[in-house]
């Protein structure tokens, strides 16, 4: 591999600088104002053209704590490759999503009919604020698929900062969202989405089976 370090996965796709890869991988990525380089997960095959995997919550893959300070939401954590669980970094998402306008997809596994189905909701130029605001997010629209449309989870987040364990910016002002999920993120109140959340066994979740895994997607618009 050579030794190029592009702004955005989406870079190396158009390109072709990584064309004869067709396939994904941990890239480095140095975003334009980035102070560092930051390690992500590209899906770089023609069919996808340049996506960054930004989280990744897979009930099959090894297990990783997402009970999490600050400073490691912040910089990430996690097994760094295709089928495994990690949080890329607060930070990557902050210098990533406000270089150029990028779309966000939340894809949900779930198990419908003994059949696997990715169910996804898509939000435009989304756009993760620095540490000094609480990384909190906005975006222009919510748009779900024609099919296999998944739940809008984030609008009920827009401009809530981040919380962990050690740092509650929740709205919940009798309890810590995140001590009480074990897991980081714009929590409003405690009950709400909470992909990073601890996974629950089957025989307490709402459906049958489900969700098996999300994965937060990211992609600059074209
Ligand atoms: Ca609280």
């Amino acid at each position: 591999m050579c030794a190029r370090d592009d702004r955005y996965c989406t870079d190396g796709f158009l390109t072709d600088h990584y064309r004869d890869f067709r396939e994904s991988d941990v890239f480095h990525i140095h975003p334009h104002n980035a102070p560092q380089v930051f390690k992500v997960v590209c899906k770089m095959d023609k069919w996808t053209t340049g996506w960054a995997f930004l989280c990744a919550r897979r009930r099959g893959a090894i297990q990783v704590n997402f009970s999490r300070t600050w400073e490691d939401y912040k910089n990430g954590f996690g097994n760094f490759g295709l089928r495994e669980n990690y949080w890329s970094g607060l930070d990557v998402m902050h210098y990533v999503t406000n270089n150029r306008p990028h779309k966000l997809r939340v894809q949900i596994l779930f198990q419908e009919n003994r059949t696997n189905v990715w169910r996804n909701h898509d939000y435009l130029d989304f756009k993760v604020s620095s540490e000094q605001h609480g990384y909190n997010f906005t975006f222009s629209s919510a748009v779900p698929p024609r099919i296999n449309e998944a739940i809008d989870g984030l609008s009920a987040s827009m401009g809530v900062r981040f919380s962990t364990y050690d740092i509650d910016n929740d709205n919940d002002s009798g309890g810590n969202c995140a001590s009480i999920h074990q897991s980081g993120w714009w929590f409003t109140t405690c009950d709400g989405y909470n992909p990073t959340g601890q996974p629950q066994p089957p025989s307490v979740q709402y459906q049958d089976i489900g969700p098996h895994s999300t994965v937060l997607a990211s992609h600059t618009e074209l």
